[in-house]
């Protein structure tokens, strides 16, 4: 039976390019700062997306944790989306390892914090009874949210209220370059006005493992402490680094592919009886729909899916996901909605 897996982008493989630059990549000890792999990722990345230096990390979930522990003392406060990644899906690591205050507002559907209520959220720092708000941090794409992009115009808006207030901003840009894809933008205008940012190597851009984190020099100094403290210090990491460096250079503009996939997977979608899309528009590569029939749940259908070789994931007891990603083509598309019609009829 063909499998078609639209779980997760994190499930793509390395391409042919990546194995064999990653069979051939120099090391070196990295915690001792002399793998020379790791350093070109880090010097490309941050060049990327604008910031003085970057810091190869595990994954997503330890970008995000290190760069806030490396902002941000105990009691602090920070504030974050209610459907955040940050907030929703990391274990409360941020309180959890470094007593962070999570504050949360609402996501809007689009993603994005209502700016007003952010500034209502800031804690006025001479009352003595109050948690010192110390960062935003904001998702792009958000993953939540139908995966829409923040919009370059949005960053600035927020930039200006954290500048305002003396705050800073971090980005929970796992698919960052997802957003600047489909907005068309280069990835840079969507990083300009965040002081920190963490975006994946292994979703969309399908290296095997890992995350940068970029900022200026003295925020990765301490990020880099805190990668330590976490067991993020990797010894012959450039075995890894040099499939992300492959995976910047050369697997960006092809998420184009895997966003005229989900457009065409949530217009098959929202022709199936009982079956409803979220977003009106899907953007970038990930879509949630929604189970109207009474009779039938998220796991319920995901099961009889999976059983006709779909993958899909039930994330909420009456929305399921797909996301398109490197593996799955334009015809598995297609062969996956008649499986879905299928079993919906
Ligand atoms: N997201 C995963 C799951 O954890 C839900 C997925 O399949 O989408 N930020 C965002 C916005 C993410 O979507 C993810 C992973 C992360 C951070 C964490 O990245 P990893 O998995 O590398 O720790």
């Amino acid at each position: 039976m063909q499998i078609i897996d639209f779980r997760s982008d994190t499930i793509t493989k390395p391409t042919p390019a990546m194995r064999a630059a990653m069979a051939a990549a120099e090391v070196g000890d990295d915690v001792l700062g002399d793998d020379p792999t790791v350093i070109r990722l880090e010097e490309l990345a941050a060049r990327r997306v604008g910031k003085e230096v970057g810091l190869f990390v595990a994954s997503g979930t330890m970008g995000n944790l290190v760069s806030l522990l490396a902002q941000c003392g105990r009691g602090d406060e920070v504030i974050v989306g209610d459907q955040a990644h940050t907030f929703y899906y990391e274990q409360g690591g941020m309180a959890a390892l470094g007593g962070i205050q999570p504050r949360t507002l609402r996501n809007r559907p689009d993603g994005t914090l209502d700016l007003d209520e952010i500034v209502a959220a800031i804690r006025d720092p001479r009352n003595l009874h109050y948690p010192r708000t110390r960062l935003i941090t904001v998702e792009n794409t958000h993953n939540r949210c139908s995966g829409t992009p923040l919009t370059v115009e949005y960053m600035q808006a927020l930039g200006k209220v954290a500048r305002e207030h003396g705050l800073r901003i971090h980005l929970d840009g796992a698919r960052l370059f997802n957003a600047a894809v489909a907005l068309g933008v280069d990835v840079k205008a969507l990083t300009a006005d965040v002081d920190t940012l963490t975006f994946c190597l292994s979703k969309g851009l399908a290296a095997p493992v890992g995350s940068v984190v970029c900022g200026d020099r003295a925020f990765i100094a301490e990020a880099r402490r805190s990668r330590k403290v976490v067991g993020g210090g990797m010894r012959q990491a450039g075995i890894i680094a040099a499939a992300g460096i492959v995976a910047l250079e050369q697997m960006v503009d092809r998420l184009a592919e895997d966003h005229a996939h989900a457009a065409a997977l949530a217009a098959g979608l929202a022709e199936v009886p009982g079956l409803q899309v979220d977003a009106v528009s899907v953007r970038t590569n990930i879509l949630y729909f929604r189970i109207t029939r009474p009779d039938l749940d998220a796991a319920q259908l995901v099961a009889r899916l999976a059983a006709r070789g779909v993958l899909m994931l039930d994330l909420d007891p009456r929305r399921a996901r797909a996301v398109l990603n490197y593996h799955v083509t334009a015809e598995d598309v297609q062969a996956a909605l008649a499986v879905v019609r299928a079993v919906m009829a």
